[in-house]
């Protein structure tokens, strides 16, 4: 008996983003490296944890795809792109590749809303409110670095830079989670 709860395509697009997400994980594992190499050694451990995150979501939306009785197929996965020209490059790259990924998440909203299949819409709920997670981790990088003088930043600023990344938590405060207490 077929147990797939997954139309075909849902199952396709499923296991797309679930590459995706590998894919992303690349991306900061070469960023990561790239930044070590300049020696950027708190940025860089920003971006090998963060890394670790991506292939979390990896892990989730195959475990999802089992979990729905499909048979998720472990793609291989893409040479990441070329290193960034500068940290300004850099950040505006994982901003960029983190919108396109948000874009991903939608089209899979966007098919389990057309197909009634309620269950992956719920799935991919905590994909939504993650993505705004890691699009406001992105701009925050970006804004920190546009404050410490972008590609002018002076060494000590960037250093100071280096330093507060290196301690930074991997989730972003979101707005809809603050209180009159904790604003
Ligand atoms: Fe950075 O994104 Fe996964 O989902």
């Amino acid at each position: 008996m077929d147990t797939n709860r997954l139309s075909k395509p849902m199952h396709d697009a499923l296991n797309k983003q679930m590459t995706k997400e590998g894919n992303a994980a690349q991306i900061y594992l070469s960023y990561g490296v790239w930044a070590d190499d300049k020696g950027y050694a708190g940025i860089a451990n920003f971006l090998f944890r963060h890394a670790h995150e991506e292939r979390n979501h990896m892990i989730k939306i195959m475990e999802y795809i089992l979990e729905r009785g499909g048979k998720p197929k472990i793609e291989a996965l893409s040479a990441p792109p070329a290193d960034p020209k500068s940290l300004t490059d850099c950040f505006n790259k994982i901003f960029k590749h983190e919108v396109d990924n948000t874009e991903g998440i939608y089209v899979l909203v966007d098919m389990a809303m057309k197909q009634k299949d309620w269950a992956t819409w719920n799935f991919a709920q905590w994909f939504v409110k993650e993505q705004i997670e890691e699009e406001k981790l992105a701009m925050n990088l970006i804004d920190k670095l546009k404050i410490a003088g972008g590609d002018r930043a002076s060494d000590e600023s960037l250093f100071n830079l280096d330093k507060t990344l290196e301690q930074a938590p991997d989730d972003a405060a979101l707005a809809r989670n603050a209180t009159e207490e904790k604003p």
